[in-house]
């Protein structure tokens, strides 16, 4: 978003109660008074109502739920997440795009969200149901400094953004299945898809995708998942709003993964453990053609699941189907 228009909103926003004049704007803007109507009506577009009003100048009436560029930029208090953000009505799917922008340059922190996915993808090319209005649908380009076997904490990190923020923005608590379901009363209300570019000892990017079910009522709930999902809105009865709730993910994960690369992954596995899914019961794991028995311990720094198993050998679990008893 133009820095111009984040600060016209500023001051707009600064001066709520009272009109502020044309000229004031003008000139602490440093551009003509044509550029500010040009501006005014850009922020109209985006769903800003604001009065005009001749001698008097201009006044912010309302702010706008609408999700865009502009509307995510503005207020956002991040060093470089989200510095660049992507936002299409709809499209395929936000990874895909990110993909093609990762490859042609794009720059460390940039963002792609969109309003709907026609073709979201999960993990193992399965669909993420992705309704128009109805969640956030977002990827994340990274370029990390880590080397390419620790790309899963990234998915773990993730994981425990999404919990922090819907424990905080909501008041609910939810869990993380492992490796990347959140989960709300056992349903999947948001999922996350890394997928990663790498050279042998080197990540060229990572993409971190995130789905999460916000407003969807359980009518809007496909059949194939009506069962086991859920979102923000079953789960407490009221709508949400979608963009303080973004903008808090983008600055929560800014600040967690600050944290992760200057101080490693310690942090990340006790805040992942803090929402683990049926951490310390008894699971089976079906990996392969192997099927065992033990009890889920939490993870390893390399984002594997560890399991003691009945003999007292303790493994690690990096693929596999894990059900409960
Ligand atoms: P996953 O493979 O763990 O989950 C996919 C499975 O979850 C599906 O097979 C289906 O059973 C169920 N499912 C599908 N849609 C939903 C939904 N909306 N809510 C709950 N359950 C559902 C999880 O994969 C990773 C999802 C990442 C989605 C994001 S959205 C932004 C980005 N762009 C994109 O195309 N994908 C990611």
């Amino acid at each position: 978003m133009s820095s111009t228009r984040n600060k016209l909103i500023e001051l707009l926003s600064k001066n709520e109660a009272q009109y502020i004049s044309g000229q004031l704007l003008s000139e602490q803007l440093n551009i003509s008074r044509s550029a500010i109507w040009k501006h005014m009506n850009e922020l109209k577009k985006d769903g800003y109502e604001i009065e005009g009003k001749a001698k008097k100048g201009y006044r912010i009436i309302s702010y706008p739920n609408k999700i865009s560029e502009n509307t995510i930029s503005w207020g956002l208090q991040t060093d470089w997440l989200g510095k660049k953000i992507v936002y299409r009505d709809s499209i395929t799917s936000t990874q895909r795009l990110a993909h093609e922008l990762a490859l042609d340059g794009a720059e460390h922190g940039t963002i792609v969200i969109a309003d709907e996915q026609t073709k979201g993808k999960g993990r193992v090319d399965r669909n993420w149901h992705s309704q128009k209005g109805k969640g956030i649908w977002m990827s994340v380009i990274l370029r990390p400094t880590i080397l390419p076997y620790l790309a899963p904490q990234l998915t773990l990190l993730t994981a425990t953004v999404l919990a922090n923020v819907i424990d905080q923005y909501a008041k609910i608590k939810p869990q993380i299945k492992w490796p990347n379901d959140i989960l709300i009363d056992s349903r999947k209300m948001a999922g996350i898809l890394t997928e990663m570019q790498a050279e042998q000892d080197h990540v060229l990017y990572v993409i971190v995708g995130m789905g999460i079910n916000i407003n969807q009522d359980q009518s809007d709930l496909p059949d194939d998942i009506l069962n086991k999902a859920t979102s923000l809105r079953i789960e407490t009865g009221q709508e949400w709003e979608m963009l303080p709730m973004i903008q808090q993910i983008i600055e929560t994960f800014e600040s967690k993964y600050m944290h992760y690369i200057d101080n490693g992954f310690k942090e990340v596995k006790q805040n992942w453990e803090n929402y683990g899914f049926r951490l310390n019961e008894r699971l089976q794991i079906n990996s392969g053609n192997k099927r065992w028995e033990g009890l889920f311990l939490g993870i390893a720094e390399d984002g594997a699941l560890l399991a003691k198993t009945d003999t007292g050998i303790i493994e690690k679990v990096y693929s596999g189907e894990i059900s409960w008893f």
